[in-house]
């Protein structure tokens, strides 16, 4: 397993990402801290919620157009970023098997990835699997290059980048890839302002655990007194952005000390901390937001309802 990104550059970048984002007005965190064992479970639930429709989106359309996925790109390498999406990775590495040499899970954390790599290289013999820790913000130059690859960045997480890091991390994979590479992209598509909400806010009440699990992460990491349970779970659509945003309210005004950063914050009641933004596309702005990366749009599919796109571009 290559790795990019050691345990001790994660936590200083946790370290900067908190202090900056508590000390910013309005507060804010990066959603990538939701993702410790206990998030990512949250996270597997979510994806199993009646509300939540954006994974069962993507599946159905991989199983409609992965032989046309294979067909377009005859990808030797399939690289996944933020890979962990086990169900649509098998999806993808069974129709690419007539000309797939190697796949490279990409993720943050090795947690998950040497296990999942073991058990795909078990399925998929001929394809050898090389997972790699890296930051597909920072890292994406490193990443193993080869012909024909497939990069795959399915699942929406595009959408958890503000434009302009979007912009930035788009042109930043077009600067890797040789005309032979194509880019996969899953894209989530705005639709009815009630369903998105509710995608974000569950009934069950899953999504709020989830968006509380961030204190919990910075209590234990940080060494910080968070109270979990005096923060409501908050999603709201941003008609303007067109994107669904994530917060924390406070219910009551207090202090909250971390003391692994040696810092105070406080929080005023009623105050809201965001901690994720989930943009939502349309056809037209990914095609122009790929355009301005010097990426070409050369298919474009949806699933039968029109919720959720799969993008192919290339150079
Ligand atoms: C990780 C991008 C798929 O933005 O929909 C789910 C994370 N946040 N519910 C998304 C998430 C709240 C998610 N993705």
């Amino acid at each position: 397993m290559d790795r990019f990104l050691t345990a001790d550059d994660l936590a200083k970048t946790l370290r900067q990402d908190v202090r900056e984002g508590l000390e910013a007005v309005p507060k804010t965190l990066p959603p990538k801290w939701f993702y410790d064992e206990r998030g990512s479970g949250l996270f597997e639930e979510i994806t199993k919620l009646e509300e939540y429709y954006p994974t069962r989106r993507e599946r159905e359309i991989l199983i409609a157009r992965a032989p046309e996925i294979a067909a377009a790109t005859g990808a030797r390498t399939l690289l996944e970023l933020g890979a962990g999406s086990g169900e649509k990775t098998r999806l993808l590495l069974d129709a690419l098997h007539g000309t797939l040499r190697s796949y490279v899970p990409v993720d943050v954390s090795g947690d998950f990835l040497e296990d999942a790599a073991l058990q795909i290289a078990a399925d998929h013999p001929g394809v050898a699997v090389r997972p790699v820790v890296a930051d597909y913000e920072q890292h994406l130059h490193l990443l193993p290059n080869g012909e024909r690859r497939l990069v795959a960045f399915l699942g929406g997480t595009m959408g958890n980048m503000p434009p302009a890091a979007r912009a930035g991390f788009l042109a930043g994979l077009r600067a890797t890839m040789g005309p032979e590479d194509a880019l996969l992209l899953g894209a989530d598509l705005v639709k009815d302002e009630a369903r998105l909400v509710a995608a974000y806010d569950d009934a069950a009440g899953i999504t709020a655990e989830f968006n509380r699990n961030v204190l919990h992460v910075i209590n234990r990491e940080l060494d910080a007194d968070f109270v979990p349970g005096a923060f409501e779970h908050v999603a709201v659509w941003n008609g303007a952005e067109e994107w669904i945003e994530m917060r924390l309210r406070a219910t009551a005004g207090r202090a909250v000390r971390i003391g692994g950063l040696d810092l105070e914050v406080e929080f005023a009641a009623g105050e809201e901390l965001r901690t994720e933004i989930s943009a939502k596309f349309r056809r037209a702005r990914l095609e122009a937001e790929l355009a301005a990366a010097g990426l070409e749009l050369s298919d474009f599919w949806t699933d039968a309802a029109g919720d959720f796109s799969l993008s192919l571009a290339r150079c």
